[in-house]
Parts: structure tokens; C-alpha cells; sequence
């Protein structure tokens, strides 16, 4: 890459064995079928997560999106945490295209709603109310600093959801960082949600696409829903041929990122004006505050940063002194010694 992009993992270029598996895909009109592609990657990301079916989708915002508008009619309820990127950051999609209510609860400080919260939150049968349908849970969490949710709390707001005939989405944007960070299969972190999506084209590196998995008759539905968001695409094997690559060659290499990660909390750590608590760090995310003591605001550390090592480094969404360092396949180790060293000669 030309920069040490610390900006997201959405930032990750393909592989060279992607690029090649793209230029030799067997395609077809997907729309009808035909795609073998497309096929194989739907099918196999529904066994990596134990679901029956799965549909490719361009983005993770489109498989939260699709998710909600097959659980939930307009005027359904969803219940998700205050920090929620579907919440925060997805454009209000599911109440401006699907007409869902979102009913937004405290995300806790370990990424999780509060049991008692969202039970309290569950309406009653009453004319007054919206119905509620969908819980959504998010893991790993990114607004926390990419928190890793446990498969005991999913459990629970799993039985929770049955207990009152609710649906129970994950958006699984890095559900196999929360894999590798807790060192348990996805498929068992997943094993309670009705519905999951997990993205393609952030840590795993493909250039494009999410899948969303399920049973076989939401992701018949889902399928529709796509279709009226106009997620129908035709030849996209070519697309789906970086996503097998993903699924197959990237996931076994997702602690590398987070030891990556480790040491460069450790590093910030050492630097003055910089305010981090290193222990937080559980997956590829790095949360960090830049002290009112500092020589530099953060838009001139961003930008003598860029200038002068060839960094790009952002603030987390929201946030007007919070930075959030993602890293990735294209980050090396001595790339993270070079961002230490620079955020120390910037801030000294
Ligand atoms: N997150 C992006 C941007 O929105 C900021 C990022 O850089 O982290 N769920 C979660 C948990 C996400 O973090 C994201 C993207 C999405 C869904 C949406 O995925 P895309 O960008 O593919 O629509």
C-alpha cells in the first residue's frame, strides 16, 4: 500500500491470490441462479457459521439492512445497543427504507445491552406500542474499542429473544476477530442468532461484499429484500472469488493483526500527551485520546502525520479527541514501530 493506513481494515487491498482467483472466476447471471461462484461462497460461509443459507451482499451496511427489513415489517420494533453501527453509523436505512422503529438501549462499556434493560424494553401487547420483532447484537463491537462478545452472553440474549418469540441479529462485521480473540468457532459464538452478517472486505481483505446467513426461508426472503434494494448483481462471481479467498486463506491469520495491535497500544503507551489503556485492546482496534496538554490539535497531528511519515491515522466516528488505529493484513510490524516512533517524535 502507499501509506501505513491505519484508518480501518475496510482499507485493505486484495491479495494477489485474490486479484487471480478474480480474473479466472467461473460466472454467471446470479439474478437467475447461474453464478457457480457466488453459489460456493454463499454455501460455504453458511457451514463456517452453521447456518443453512447464505446470500452475498455488496456491504455490511446492505446485510444489516436486508437483515432487518426480512425480520421486520414497518412499524416493528428493533432493540440494539446506543452504539450499534447499524444505530450509529448506517444512515438510518431500516426506519427510512423498511420503516423499522429502532429502540435504542445503553451499550454497556464491554459491548453488551444490559439483560434487564432489554427485557424491560420488550413491549407488551398493546395498540399504543410497536411490536417488537429483532434484537441486534454487534461482535465484535467496533464503537468499543472492537470488544469481543462472548458466546455464554449471546446465549442468553438468545434465550431471552425465544423466550418472547423475538429474531435475533448479529452484525458479524468481524465475527472471526471475536473467533480469534476468544479463541472460540464462530459458528458457536453465532449459534443463537436467527440471522448473521459478516464482512468480506474489512480484515479478510476481499475488495467488495458481505454475506448474510440464516435459514433457508429468511434467506429465501432476504433474497427478495436484496432484490427491492437493488442488490441483485449478475456476473459477480468475479466478486465472490475474492471472498472464497477470504474465507479460506484469511481467517487463520487474524491474531497477527491483534498481537499487531498489542504492541502498538503498548508503544502509544510510552508517548507523552497520548492517554491509552493498553489492557482494553482485544482484537485489531486501537482506542487512544490525544491530551488537552498536547503540543498539536488532532487535525495537525493527522496531518503532519500524513505529510511527514506517510501515516493515516483518524478519529473514531463521534469522537473529537478519541483516535481509533485499525490494523490489517497490509500492516507489518515494523510499520507499527514506525507509527510508534512517529506519533513519539510528532508529540515530543
Ligand atoms: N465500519 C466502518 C465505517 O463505518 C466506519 C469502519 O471503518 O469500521 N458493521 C460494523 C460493525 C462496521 O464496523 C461496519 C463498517 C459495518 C457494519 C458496515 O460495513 P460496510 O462499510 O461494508 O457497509
Amino acid at each position: 500500500m502507499d501509506y501505513i493506513d491505519l484508518r480501518s481494515d475496510t482499507v485493505t487491498w486484495p491479495t494477489p491470490a485474490m486479484r487471480e482467483a478474480m480474473a479466472n472466476a467461473r460466472v454467471g447471471d446470479d439474478v437467475y441462479g447461474d453464478d457457480p461462484t457466488v453459489k460456493e461462497l454463499e454455501a460455504e460461509s453458511a457451514e463456517l457459521l452453521g447456518k443453512e443459507a447464505g446470500l452475498f451482499v455488496a456491504s455490511g451496511t446492505m446485510g444489516n439492512l436486508t437483515a432487518a427489513l426480512t425480520h421486520c415489517g414497518r412499524g416493528d420494533e428493533m432493540i440494539l445497543g446506543r452504539e450499534a453501527h447499524i444505530f450509529r453509523s448506517e444512515a438510518g436505512g431500516s426506519a427510512a427504507l423498511g420503516g423499522v422503529h429502532p429502540h435504542a438501549l445503553p451499550t454497556q462499556p464491554d459491548g453488551t445491552l444490559k439483560l434487564e434493560d432489554i427485557r424491560k424494553a420488550i413491549r407488551g401487547d398493546d395498540e399504543h406500542y410497536p411490536r417488537t420483532r429483532l434484537i441486534c447484537l454487534e461482535n465484535t463491537h467496533n464503537a468499543i474499542g472492537g470488544a469481543a462478545i462472548s458466546r455464554e452472553y449471546t446465549r442468553q440474549v438468545g434465550q431471552l429473544a425465544r423466550e418472547y418469540g423475538l429474531k435475533l441479529h448479529i452484525d458479524g462485521a468481524r465475527i472471526f476477530n471475536a473467533q480469534a480473540a476468544l479463541d472460540v468457532p464462530a459458528k458457536e459464538l453465532v449459534e443463537d442468532a436467527d440471522s448473521v452478517s459478516f464482512c468480506l472486505s474489512k480484515g479478510l481483505c476481499a475488495p467488495v461484499g458481505s454475506v448474510l446467513v440464516g435459514s433457508k426461508a429468511f434467506i429465501a426472503q432476504a433474497r427478495r429484500v436484496r432484490k427491492s434494494l437493488g442488490g441483485g448483481m449478475r456476473q459477480v462471481g468475479v466478486l465472490a472469488a475474492a471472498g472464497l479467498v477470504a474465507i479460506r486463506e484469511m481467517i487463520d491469520r487474524l491474531p497477527e493483526d491483534h498481537d499487531h495491535a498489542c504492541l502498538l497500544a503498548e508503544g502509544l503507551a510510552t508517548i507523552p500527551h497520548v492517554v491509552i489503556d493498553p489492557t482494553r485492546v482485544q482484537t485489531n482496534m486501537v482506542f487512544f485520546d490525544l491530551a488537552d496538554s498536547a503540543p498539536l490539535n488532532p487535525a495537525q497531528l493527522v496531518e503532519r502525520l500524513k505529510q511527514d511519515y506517510h501515516i493515516l491515522m483518524r478519529l473514531a466516528s463521534g469522537h473529537t479527541r478519541t483516535f481509533r488505529a485499525v490494523t490489517h493484513y497490509w500492516i507489518r510490524r515494523e510499520h507499527v514501530h514506525q507509527a510508534i516512533e512517529a506519533m513519539r517524535a510528532v508529540l515530543s
